[in-house]
Formats: structure tokens, sequence, C-alpha cells
């Protein structure tokens, strides 16, 4: 899983039936995520089925998506294939209830999705919903009485099926995004991991296939963990409040705080899989196009920073005004704040060169101890002018000021804090 290590920042789409009310159905509004619409107003299935009949998305455009996240410096893509909702994203022989067979539009995206990747060169995974499936009367339901459904029957007939189609039709999938396990036994989700496995050994399992048995954690949905944990994670995010598209809701992170979450995530050693939901009519929120596009500005220059990177070790203070990320002899000190100088404390490596890593300008330093005794690296802008430094660095230095310090060991060492 080495590509997922790297990797660091991937793109989420959320896309389903659940895209045309968007928010609204019969007048009332929702006020929940919009792709819970079925099941917060309890729509009966063969009600919700009918806006199959409107679904004609013309303006999704694959190639558009695949090239908003390689532009925005993401390196894979997890599209929902099947949702709560039960509707199939894609071509399912195993079910008449699929975008192909049962509504106007009759494509299928997912395969547009995975030639685009596959011309980009970026990796495509797949969204499914394994347990709670609210159209097929044997799959769980949040809050319904799920002891009384034969899973077992939806899992042979449509869960296990679908995988199969999923992981034999669309070339290599780079992972299956289980989510909301529900009550599954251990066994079944074993049953589901071994079957992914078994159709593509290389395929990753998210963390939420239950039981503990995904090859990474999915972290609670926007909750980034403040402490080191045992099994590589991932936190699922949204851009607004919703996942699926809300026409109402305009609550938008804007670039910075995308970006500030990024270099949170991934320098406490996480990825981040940020969330699109297109609309009815296949068409991304301008509004998630825009702040993707500010993102991929800053990644530009400052790729390097993420990409790749792994987390160092525990640095002993909350800097407040920035972040540390790094890779073998070097560390990226990431300044999101106005400072005269850079100060680290507790900090004894050795410094060979520190430049700023978007145009290469080098930035005068030095290594002594404080007056306490602590190891310290200082850093000066040139001329002692932020601003200027800044402005020189245009777009890659709007948000974040990526400093690059090389150094002569392998990894970076901080002294304990023992006091
Ligand atoms: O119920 C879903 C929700 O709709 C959305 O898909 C998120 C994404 O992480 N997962 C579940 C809630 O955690």
């Amino acid at each position: 899983m080495q590509w997922w290590l790297d990797a660091k920042f991937g793109l989420f789409i959320h896309w389903g039936l659940y895209a045309l009310p968007a928010g609204e159905y019969k007048g009332r509004k929702t006020n929940n995520i919009a792709e819970w619409i079925m099941h917060d107003f309890q729509i009966p299935p063969q009600e919700y089925a009918q806006l199959a009949k409107q679904f004609n998305p013309q303006q999704f455009d694959a190639k558009a998506i695949v090239q908003l996240a390689k532009k925005a410096g993401m390196g894979y893509i997890v599209i929902t294939s099947k949702h709560h909702e039960g509707f199939a994203m894609y071509d399912s022989a195993c079910s008449d209830y699929t975008i192909v067979k049962s509504t106007p539009y009759g494509r299928d995206p997912i395969r547009e999705l995975a030639m685009a990747c596959q011309q980009e060169g970026i990796r495509l995974g797949f969204y499914y919903s394994q347990a709670q499936d609210w159209y097929d009367e044997n799959g769980y339901e949040q809050d319904a009485d799920n002891e009384a459904k034969n899973f077992r029957k939806y899992l042979d007939e449509k869960c296990k099926p679908q995988l199969r189609e999923l992981l034999t039709q669309y070339g290599p999938v780079a992972l299956i995004w289980f989510d909301t396990p529900l009550i599954m036994t251990a066994d079944e989700s074993k049953e589901l991991r071994d079957l992914v496995k078994e159709l593509q050994p290389d395929c990753l399992v998210s963390g939420r296939i239950g039981s503990g048995l995904g090859d990474y954690a999915s972290t609670g949905d926007n909750f980034i963990p403040l402490l080191p944990t045992k099994k590589p994670w991932e936190v699922p995010a949204t851009l607004n409040h919703t996942w699926g598209f809300n026409q109402f809701d305009t609550a938008w992170k804007q670039p910075e705080a995308v970006i500030r979450n990024l270099i949170k995530i991934v320098s406490r050693g996480g990825n981040y899989l940020l969330n699109i939901g297109p609309d009815g009519s296949g068409r991304v929120p301008e509004e998630s196009c825009r702040i993707l596009e500010e993102v991929g500005e800053f990644m530009q220059g400052n790729e390097e920073s993420i990409v790749g990177t792994k987390a160092l070790p525990v640095y002993p203070y909350d800097l407040g005004w920035g972040y540390l990320t790094g890779r073998s002899g070097k560390v990226y000190i990431h300044v999101l704040e106005e400072k005269p100088m850079v100060q680290l404390l507790n900090v004894c490596s050795t410094i060979k060169k520190v430049y700023l890593l978007a145009n290469g300008e080098e930035l005068a330093f030095e290594q002594r101890e404080t007056c306490e005794g602590d190891a310290c690296w200082n850093i000066w802008w040139p001329n002692d002018d932020q601003e200027a430094a800044r402005a020189r660095l245009g777009a890659a230095g709007k948000v974040d000021m990526v400093i690059c310090v090389e150094i002569e060991e392998e990894e970076v060492e901080f002294e304990p804090i023992d006091f």
C-alpha cells in the first residue's frame, strides 16, 4: 500500500439519485447530509426509485473531474458505486436498479471515470455500501429492525455479486471504500475482505469494512486525530456540510481552510480524502472547482512537502503558527502566520541548507543553544521581510510559506522535553 501512503491527498465523489432532490423532497428540506434523504424522510423504495426516470446527467464529464483532481495534487479518486440508497451508479448485471438500466442517461459513468483515470494515470477506487441498502428488502438500515432481515440473502445475491462486478469489469481497482458496517459480524466482514483480495490482491480495503479488518483506518467524517495511531489512517472530509449535492448548502470551506487541513493531516501522517458532490445534471459545483483549483496552485510549488512525505517523530510542541512535514534528509516547515523570523526549539539535527520550497530562494539560518540550553534552529526571511518573500512566491505562498530545511541526518531528531 505504499502508493496510498505516499499519495496523501485524494478525491471522494458522492453521486447518486440523491443529487436530484438535492436536499429537498416534496417541499421539505433536510437538515442532514443530502444523500440520507430517502432514510430521513422514510421515502418508500418504489417511490424513491421514480427519481431514476428523471436522472439524465448529461453534464457529467469524467475527464474534467480527473483533471481537476490531478491539478489539485490528488493521487487517487474514490467514487460511490452504490451508496446506502441501493442504486448502482454503474452497469450491474445483478440488479435492474442501475444508472444504465433505469435512467434516460443509460451510460456507465464509472466506466468513463475508469477510462479517464487510466489515461491520466490516477488511481480509482470504489465506495460500496456493504451493509446499508435501503432499496433491497434484506439490506440493513440504520435505526430499522435489522434483525428481521435475511442479510445472508442480500450478501449472496447483491453485495458480493456487485463487488465481483466492480472488481472484474473496470481494470485495476485501487481500493474498495466500505462504509457503515452496522451489525455485520466479523465473519461477514472477513468474507468481503477475502473476496476483494481473491479478485484483486493489491486492492486496499477501507477501515469501515468493520471489525478492524481494513488495511487502513478511516477516521470519523471530518475528524483529524491528534495522536499517532497504530494503523495508517485517512480523514474522509466534506467541502461544505454534505457529501451528496445539496442545493442549499453554501457553507464552503475556503481554500485556506482546506490547505490548513491538508497540512495538519499530512504532518500527523494521515491521508485527506476530500469530497465533491456533482449535482443532478452531473456538474461539479462551481465552488468546489474553484476551491480545488486554488489548492492546486498551492500544490504546484509545494507538492514535495506533501506527496511522498512520512510522519516525523512527534514534535513536542504545538507550534500554533504552523506544522512540520518531512522525508529522508528534509524537514518542511509550513509557516501559516506572520512571523518576523522562524524559530524551532529542541531540534538537534544538523542543517545543511535552508530555502523556500516553491522558488528555491535561500534563507539565512543558525543553529545554537538557547539561554536555557535547548538546541534550536533560527531562520530569517530575506531582508527580514516576510511579506516581500511571500509576494515572490505568488499563489504558492498565499496561505502557507513552505521552508525546506536540508539536514545531514536521515531523520530529524527532536530533544524530548522532560520538565
Ligand atoms: O453514511 C455515510 C455518509 O453518507 C457518507 O458516505 C460518509 C462518508 O464518510 N460515510 C457515512 C457516514 O459516516
